[in-house]
């Protein structure tokens, strides 16, 4: 009888410990999301724009701690560590501030936030590499997280910088001037050595409609494995190196996991900004676009009929045909 007893309370903390990992259900990676922002009502409509900053500027970053892809947030555990590595190499230690930020909760209902937020000047030309540390208990991670902030035409000084961090990114690629589709690469390295065969997780941060809408849409077409397309992941190899094609504008994070046999896992995470596909399609231009073709077409017309030939000859005959397939794309592409 008192073996019995036993045998159901253990078979119900197991079907409790799987209820509950299915009631989290759905959840892409964790993130320590360092956004700058010239005010708290803005923060979540983070752009690439807001990596550049003009001499002098005071920037502030706000830092919240969730899932980036899925817009959604959670507490702050720890008052993160905030410091900058100026162009020059000089590093700065930075204050930081507690608040709340709105968010949404990983059951999806509306709800506040711990966050931090810490400034300083830009005092430089080149590029202040924002270097965060955050400790979570709750994910036994400490998280190392990395922003650059450019500042001043062609001082492209300090984007490559090693600041240090236990885990750390060490970008290969400029991370501003990146387009959509562009490939990121760069070397993981932990204690100053590279890290080889670590995990590398890549996602990409949505505001929250666009988050809502992506995420419903990925749970109809990839039910299986809904987070697949959330976070996506590759390794280093055996000089800590890796490559990821960032195929849409956005804000991306970019993370090496240091996973000890035991204790707390470090990763250090590097944050891209991509900027639309340049140069842009205009929309506007089409129009203008499709009168200058259609009056060439005219002309040429014109000029094959009114030719001193009976048969337009064969070059005049392919202009038209080449005219007609521009006029085709560029209805196309107005569509
Ligand atoms: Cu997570």
């Amino acid at each position: 009888m008192e073996r019995r007893k036993k045998m159901a309370r253990i078979l119900a903390i197991v079907l409790t410990g799987l209820f509950i990992a299915s009631a989290v259900g759905i959840a892409s990676a964790h993130f320590t999301m360092i956004f700058p922002s010239d005010s708290q009502a803005t923060i979540w409509d983070v752009a690439p724009e807001d990596y550049i900053a003009e001499l002098g500027e005071t920037k502030t970053v706000y830092i919240m701690w969730g899932h980036p892809y899925e817009h959604i947030s959670f507490d702050m555990a720890s008052a993160p560590e905030v410091s900058v590595m100026k162009p020059d190499g000089t590093i700065e230690q930075l204050s930081t501030e507690q608040l709340t930020v709105d968010g949404m909760d990983e059951e999806g209902n509306p709800g506040t936030f711990v966050a931090y937020k810490a400034s300083f000047i830009v005092d430089q030309r080149g590029d202040s590499v924002v270097f965060v540390e955050y400790n979570d208990e709750g994910e036994n991670l400490i998280d190392c997280t990395k922003a650059v902030i450019h500042c001043g035409e062609e001082d492209w000084v300090g984007w490559d910088a090693e600041v240090g961090q236990k885990t750390e990114i060490l970008p290969y690629m400029r991370p501003y001037g990146m387009e959509e589709g562009f490939v990121f690469g760069g070397q993981a390295m932990y204690d100053g050595k590279p890290l080889a065969g670590a995990p590398v997780e890549v996602e990409i941060y949505h505001t929250l409609d666009l988050g809502k809408e992506i995420v419903e849409t990925a749970e109809k077409m990839f039910p299986y494995d809904p987070p697949m397309m959330f976070t996506r992941l590759t390794k280093s190899n055996e000089d800590g190196e890796f490559v990821y094609t960032l195929d849409e504008p956005g804000i991306w994070f970019v993370g090496a996991t240091m996973e000890p046999a035991s204790g707390r896992n470090i990763r250090g995470v590097f944050i891209v900004p991509i900027l639309e596909a340049f140069p842009p399609v205009e929309e506007a231009a089409a129009p203008a676009e499709l009168e200058g073709v259609k009056t060439r077409l005219k002309a040429l017309e014109e000029e094959t009929a009114t030719s001193t030939q009976a048969t337009p000859g064969f070059s005049a005959l392919a202009a038209i045909a080449g005219l007609f397939i521009v006029v085709y794309l560029v209805k196309r592409r107005k569509d």
